[in-house]
């Protein structure tokens, strides 16, 4: 039985489609020699709870995942940031800096065969880091390019071996109004959560992200482990995550529960249809005045595309 499910969960299949594995020779050059520089810049002197292995990042560059447009600076990337545990304001980085990070435990419970309460610190030894840049899309409508570092989210997953009637998997960040005052505010419902299927969560592109620009991650960013579908609209990138749980009941998340009518389940990006308050045909790349079209699944559609070929009468895009 249990041996039959080990067995649908791993033949979920990983496509590697010829055409992300055609490269753009020039930016993979130039991106090695940035990786590299970046591994031996001195950093500045941080709080001894951040420093989870930094020695392990960036990791290794993933040549499938790469760009065809310049990175987000890193100060804009890690000074314009959405986490409504610290605020609903973009600057929430001072208050951010409440969060303990360290030590940090991941739960992974539910519908596996060996629930795992897991160090971040063993996690990242534990699992080869490697790094990939990637588009990010926030659905409202500016968009960052970030090299992160991590993980491919199953390879988190395996650890706790997911039964094959798991259909979902459900996330869930910290709750410590202490140290994330606006978690006192009881009309948000607290704590954030996301969701994913079991094959979007097996896909190649479903990461885990806990390194960014080179080092770990920082709190404003979702320190020290976080999620990143870049195919979907920034809200399903839940941060600093404490517990994954394996289950066969779709989870339903912090936006969804606040705004059904706006927010759902799937979002996947699509320029087509539109929030119901505004366009989401174009975006602002952060630190760009310019508009640039945005692509269906975010530019991912070889990827994922076939995720949704079968599922009707799903609202696949808000
Ligand atoms: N726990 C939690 N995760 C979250 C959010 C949040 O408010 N709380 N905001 C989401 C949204 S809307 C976006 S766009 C991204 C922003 O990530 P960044 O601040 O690293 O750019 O995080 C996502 N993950
Ligand atoms: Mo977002």
């Amino acid at each position: 039985m249990l041996t039959r499910s080990r067995r649908i969960w791993d033949v979920i299949d990983h496509r590697v489609t010829d055409e992300h594995l055609v490269l753009n020779r020039r930016r993979l050059l130039a991106g090695l020699g940035l990786g590299s520089a970046l591994a031996v810049l001195p950093g500045r002197p941080r709080a001894a709870e951040e420093l989870t292995a930094p020695e392990l990042y960036p990791g290794s560059r993933n040549p499938a995942y790469v760009l065809d447009r310049p990175l987000t600076d890193e100060t804009i990337a890690t000074t314009y940031n959405n986490f409504y545990e610290f605020g609903s304001s973009k600057n929430i980085v001072d208050a951010a800096q409440a969060l303990t990070i360290r030590p940090w435990l991941v739960t992974i419970d539910g519908m596996v065969e060996t629930p795992q309460e897991l160090d971040l610190e063993a996690i990242v030894r534990r699992l080869p880091i490697e790094e990939r840049l990637y588009r990010h899309r926030c659905v409202e409508a500016w968009s960052m390019d970030v090299p992160w570092s991590g993980f491919p989210l199953k390879a988190l997953l395996d650890l706790a071996r997911p039964l094959g009637s798991a259909q979902y998997v459900r996330f869930e960040t910290f709750l410590n109004p202490d140290e994330a005052p606006e978690q006192l505010q009881s009309w948000y419902p607290w704590p954030y959560v996301e969701g994913l299927t079991v094959a979007e969560a097996a896909n190649e592109l479903a990461f885990i992200a806990t390194g960014m620009y080179g080092k770990p991650l920082k709190k404003q960013n979702g320190a020290p482990i976080r999620l990143v579908t870049p195919w979907k609209y920034g809200f399903k990138s839940i941060k600093s995550i404490r517990r994954i749980t394996l289950t066969d009941q779709r989870p339903v998340s912090y936006w969804e529960e606040l705004g059904p009518s706006e927010y759902g389940f799937w979002a996947n990006v699509n320029p087509d249809v539109p929030h119901p308050r505004w366009s989401q045909a174009y975006e602002r790349p952060l630190g760009d005045f310019s508009s640039v079209p945005t692509r269906l699944f975010n530019g991912y559609a070889e990827q994922v595309a076939g995720l949704y070929a079968e599922l009707e009468g799903e609202e696949l895009y808000k």
